[in-house]
């Protein structure tokens, strides 16, 4: 696998990205690997790793070069059978994304969500009311992060009440899937069978409510506009993508403020011009994904080398958007500066579908705590889930002072 024969032409790294004490505090492993080059070889896993802005972005909007269909993760499914049957967005090129893709983009686009903004903000001052009502302490993770979607993100979609607690584990094991089989893999997987079943059972156009999102994925079905047979492929990608993502985007943005208190005065100046910029500079400065591989479907020249066909790329998203040579300041968290451009959603064609839902969420919740909660601050350091995708978080106590 050795993808040269004697002299390397790229820089090699023997760390393992998914080490745990790396997964804990990536950011100095980061800055080693996008100063050692446009491209690195990382030994341990026989990968290419892209670090710098500027190549991770050319590597996304590049997929042709750089597929998707061989899977997102480090097995490659040429070689691999994959643990469940490839999503039929995330593990596809074009042309059999398009249709998924459109089918799902109108669904979750900004024009259908309009009809939930009110509601959504309604259930996130019910959720902060309830809350703050107990307390000026709480954990941001357990008593709001991870309520608040799991609340309104599954009655959108339109599956059952009984077993929504399954959502998590399934999206932890899943993320960790895209990783190496190491420790963080085995412990998921004595529920892995369990899990899928009962998320496959909620893609089933009987399980879902009438005029949800999945619903709305079947009426696409019935038109033409997808197959019968991908329809539940389609509904099993909003409950793999939807949940874990934006629970620890809104875990982010909540600690960016904490931390931030100056930040916080800000948004409170203008909740509704501020909130959804906010939200995105916190995805650009935490990643909650954090990294997602390709795989070259060619030899590919990157920053003057080239990779070999057939190889994985490990695109680390995060680091991309710490970039200093892209971002001013990169590890400040400001809700002034401009951060589109940012590869937190990813870049190009498979770019975050959801990511109107998730600025939604963030919107409505940011706004209901921004009436009522004048300062922000940590109780005690948070501590991490570890994950070999997600930059995820346990607890999260916090101190508010009402006003
Ligand atoms: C999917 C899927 C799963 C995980 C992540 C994702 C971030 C998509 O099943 O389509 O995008």
């Amino acid at each position: 696998m050795t993808p040269f024969a004697s002299t390397p032409n790229f820089p090699v790294n023997r760390t393992d990205p998914f080490d745990l004490e790396i997964l804990e505090d990536p950011h100095s492993f980061h800055a080693e690997l996008r100063d050692a080059g446009p491209a690195v070889y990382l030994e341990r896993h026989e990968v290419f790793g892209l670090a710098r802005y500027e190549h991770v972005h050319a590597a996304l909007t590049d997929w042709q070069g750089f597929q998707s269909a061989a899977g997102v993760g480090l097995s490659n499914f040429r070689y691999e059978k994959p643990w469940r049957p490839p999503s039929l967005l995330l593990e596809t090129d074009p042309p059999h994304h398009d249709a998924p893709r459109a089918v799902l983009s109108k669904v979750l686009g900004p024009r259908a969500l309009t009809k939930l903004r009110d509601a959504w903000f309604s259930d996130a001052r019910c959720l902060v009311d309830q809350v703050l009502d107990s307390g000026t302490e709480f954990d941001a993770v357990t008593e709001l992060a991870a309520p608040f979607p799991l609340r309104v993100f599954p009655d959108a979609v339109g599956i059952s009440n009984a077993g929504r607690e399954n959502l998590l584990p399934y999206g932890d094991h899943l993320f960790n899937a895209f990783g190496p089989s190491n420790s963080l893999v085995s412990k998921g997987a004595p529920r892995v069978a369990e899990l899928s079943t009962w998320v496959n059972t909620q893609c089933s156009r009987e399980a879902l409510s009438a005029h949800g999102f999945g619903a709305q994925i079947w009426s696409a079905a019935d038109r033409g506009d997808i197959t019968a047979e991908q329809a539940p492929l389609v509904v099993r990608s909003l409950l793999s993508a939807g949940v874990d993502t934006t629970v620890n985007g809104l875990a982010a943005v909540l600690f960016a403020f904490a931390t931030n208190p100056d930040q916080w005065t800000r948004l409170r100046t203008n909740p509704s011009a501020f909130a959804r910029s906010a939200f995105d500079e916190a995805v650009r400065w935490e990643s909650p994904v954090q990294t997602f591989f390709r795989t070259a479907t060619r030899d590919i020249e990157v920053g003057g080398t080239v990779i070999p066909d057939g190889h994985k790329i490990l695109i680390f998203l995060g680091s991309a958007n710490r970039d200093p040579r892209r971002w001013e300041r990169p590890d400040a968290f400001d809700i002034t500066r401009d951060p589109s451009g940012h590869v937190g959603y990813g870049m190009g064609i498979h770019q975050c579908v959801g990511q109107h839902v998730a600025r939604l969420e963030a919107e409505a919740l940011l706004t209901a705590l921004a009436a009522r909660v004048a300062t922000i601050e940590p109780v005690e350091p948070p501590t991490r889930h570890l994950n070999n995708t997600l930059r995820s978080w346990k607890s999260m106590p916090l101190r508010v002072r009402l006003g």
